[in-house]
């Protein structure tokens, strides 16, 4: 953990300092500090047309993450395992009618999966526990499109079982993807047949129904709503902690005339109850999508956003999410007319190692130069990675792809070594936090954090060092928010360093001040 001091920085110009407090992020002792916030401001705020830029941006100042997110935000590294019959036929979206007896991994080796994602730093998996074919990777008693209709191991297989102990018994977290659209129900008339949203009550018995007494919910749904409302019902009972539940707004091949409008509310309502610490991404109200599939966030990414809800409380992004600045002062002022909330929707970044997200032989897996870019480019401007590695019809990862996983993490190691910063001596005035390293060292890489408990707040700073007795600057740039790394162009050598927030929105609080130089060679 780099040093973490308290820079506290007023808005605009007029900036004012108090002394910092020593503020170690994953300490226990700042979690006395941060437990006033538990009660604290909202992660969200209603804002209306009539609202002012100023007062528009004095609400984003107040928008502060929930614990969840925070704990989410710091994972920094999740990955995505696409799996199913899609591996099989050769398909990137299936047909909902495809035999689930294609589906055979004769060598499943979850553990394998789990190693190489722990050899490559990561600290969450998602599994594509349901594609938008609709098959299901573990025996649910809701749909005959399931691993039990495949005769590979003779029916009994479960690898969402296998693939949540094998994470867990590897220290990562497991998280589910659940596709809303889903072709099979469709087929079978079940996905958007037109039925009523009325009352429904989960989980739905079914014959022969082996299941303890658990509890039972009664939500406004439709027919499929209430089938997604069974499947989650399952997936959070019966297979241990989930961490995480993703939902996209995909429609896969389901002609786009047929609409089924989700029952987002009761979905919600399922997994918080079930899952209290799961986050919900990204047609959720968790995390967003951060708006494309290359795995970068934009160059200056904001965690609070302007936000519309749509139909059954679905949380949705107010403005196009291929916009070029979604946070800042000008998105604020430009979602006015359509947003309702400001509210705390950090960024994930996904994109596949391959081309597809599904395993294909003939492609190969990104260099380690381009996972190091997109590193950069998600974890170094705030945002989490998603990074998709699929297992092949082996049910392995291909050994290419456990290689290049592990080669990224040791240069992602090498990027980033020992923090030179840790342990040296720093002082804050005015807006700035100067770190002495008590001799001069060489520096070619920065990292920074605010202390999200506050809020996301600058807006533009500098790095600078002290060079022959002045103070010169070697990088800068806008946001900061949960993580801002900085590549200097070449090393610079210099005993003290400093970061200057030159603009922010309200103080700022600098959690991570931390100084590199990186061993390439
Ligand atoms: C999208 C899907 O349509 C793709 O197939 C893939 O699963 C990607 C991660 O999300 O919405």
């Amino acid at each position: 953990m780099a040093i973490s001091r308290r820079a506290f920085v007023t808005a605009a110009a007029t900036l004012v300092a108090s002394t910092g407090t020593s503020l170690a992020l994953t300490a226990p002792a700042a979690a006395a500090e941060a437990a006033p916030l538990a009660e604290g401001p909202p992660y969200r705020i209603p804002v209306s047309p009539d609202d002012t830029p100023d007062e528009l941006v004095r609400k984003a100042s107040e928008v502060r993450p929930t614990a969840r997110q925070i704990a989410w935000q710091r994972l920094e590294r999740t990955a995505f395992l696409h799996f199913g019959v899609n591996t099989f036929t050769g398909l990137e979206w299936g047909t909902g009618d495809e035999d689930p007896d294609v589906f055979q991994p004769a060598g499943l080796d979850t553990d394998q999966w789990a190693r190489a994602l722990r050899d490559g730093g990561f600290k969450l998996a998602i599994l594509t526990v349901k594609h938008h074919d609709g098959f299901v990777l573990y025996p649910s008693r809701y749909t005959d499109h399931t691993v039990a209709s495949s005769s590979w191991q003779g029916g009994q297989g479960d690898v969402l079982r296998s693939f949540a102990d094998s994470m867990r018994r590897h220290g990562i977290k497991v998280g589910v993807y659940i596709s809303p659209a889903d072709e099979n129900q469709y087929l079978h008339g079940v996905y958007a047949n037109g039925s009523a949203r009325s009352e429904r009550t989960i989980p739905t018995p079914v014959p022969g129904d082996d299941r303890p007494d658990g509890p039972t919910f009664t939500l406004p749904a439709t027919d499929y709503g209430a089938h997604m409302l069974d499947q989650l019902y399952e997936v959070l009972t019966e297979y241990g902690t989930i961490d995480e539940v993703w939902f996209d707004g995909a429609q896969g091949r389901i002609p786009p005339d047929k609409v089924e409008t989700y029952d987002w509310d009761s979905w919600y309502t399922l997994i918080r109850t079930l899952a209290p610490d799961a986050t919900i991404a990204v047609s959720g109200p968790d995390v967003r999508w951060v708006g494309n599939e290359g795995g970068f966030a934009r160059e200056n990414e904001w965690s609070v956003v302007p936000v519309q809800e749509k139909a059954n409380g679905r949380m949705d992004f107010a403005l196009s999410y291929d916009a070029p600045d979604m946070g800042g002062r000008d998105a604020l002022v430009a979602a006015r007319p359509v947003a309702d909330h400001l509210q705390w929707w950090p960024a994930e970044a996904d994109v596949s190692i391959r081309d597809g997200w599904f395993y294909h032989a003939d492609q190969q897996p990104k260099s380690v130069q381009q996972l190091t870019d997109i590193y950069f480019g998600s974890v170094g401007r705030g945002a989490v990675l998603l990074l998709n590695v699929p297992p092949d019809k082996d049910g392995l990862l291909p050994a290419s792809d456990v290689t290049r996983l592990r080669e990224f993490r040791e240069r992602i190691d090498r990027e980033l070594p020992e923090d030179l910063a840790l342990g040296a001596r720093v002082t804050t005035s005015p807006g700035t936090v100067t770190v002495d390293l008590g001799a001069a060292r060489e520096v070619d890489r920065v990292r920074l954090a605010e202390d999200i408990r506050y809020g996301q707040q600058v807006e533009d700073f500098v790095v600078e060092a002290e060079r022959g007795g002045a103070w010169t600057r070697v990088a800068g740039a806008g946001t900061i928010g949960a993580g801002r790394i900085l590549l200097l162009s070449a090393p610079v050598r210099a005993r003290r360093w400093r970061v200057r927030v030159t603009r922010s929105r309200q103080t700022a609080t600098i959690g991570e001040f931390g100084l590199y130089r990186s061993r390439l060679q």
